[in-house]
């Protein structure tokens, strides 16, 4: 009898122990965390030089951010990197004026265009690691007739 109390206890504890564990690794809904803010800034002079800045950005997976892609140029830039949208999970893309929610854009997104004294939010969760080398921009300067990748506008992410 007295040991078939102590396999009770035992089985007890281990089934206590295994459903808190099974809990820890239900996170719940990513997309719904409090956002980590980041802002890259695509910059430049036309003729000149093209770039982003930072020209490197570091992401860790299962984290929601928000990255505020800023134009603080005359011209219009792409923030472009296939690898880097093929390892995220995109909830939106906010589209902001004046300070104030203009629309959000939902689905899978590739690349983004943003116009002078623009901004763009892209909402993510990082799903994959990786260190990619494509992040570019592949407007034409208007008096080089270069690509501003070919001028400086190139970037690495990481997703760590
Ligand atoms: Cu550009």
């Amino acid at each position: 009898m007295k040991i078939n109390f102590y396999i009770l206890i035992n089985i007890l504890i281990i089934v206590i122990i295994s459903s808190k564990t099974l809990q820890s690794k239900n996170l719940g809904d990513l997309t719904k965390q409090k956002p980590i803010e980041m802002n890259v800034q695509l910059n430049g002079k036309t003729g000149k030089m093209h770039f982003f800045s930072p020209n490197i950005l570091i992401f860790k997976t299962g984290k929601l951010y928000k990255l505020k892609i800023i134009n603080t140029s005359k011209s219009k830039h792409y923030f472009s990197s296939s690898n880097f949208s093929k390892s995220i999970f995109t909830r939106k893309i906010q589209i902001n004026k004046n300070e104030k929610k203009v629309a959000e854009v939902k689905g899978n997104i590739s690349e983004i265009e943003v116009f002078p004294n623009n901004e763009v939010e892209w909402w993510f969760v990082p799903i994959k690691t990786g260190e990619f080398d494509d992040l570019i921009c592949s407007v034409k300067d208007l008096q080089t007739n270069k690509k501003h990748s070919e001028m400086g506008m190139v970037g690495k992410i990481i997703i760590e």
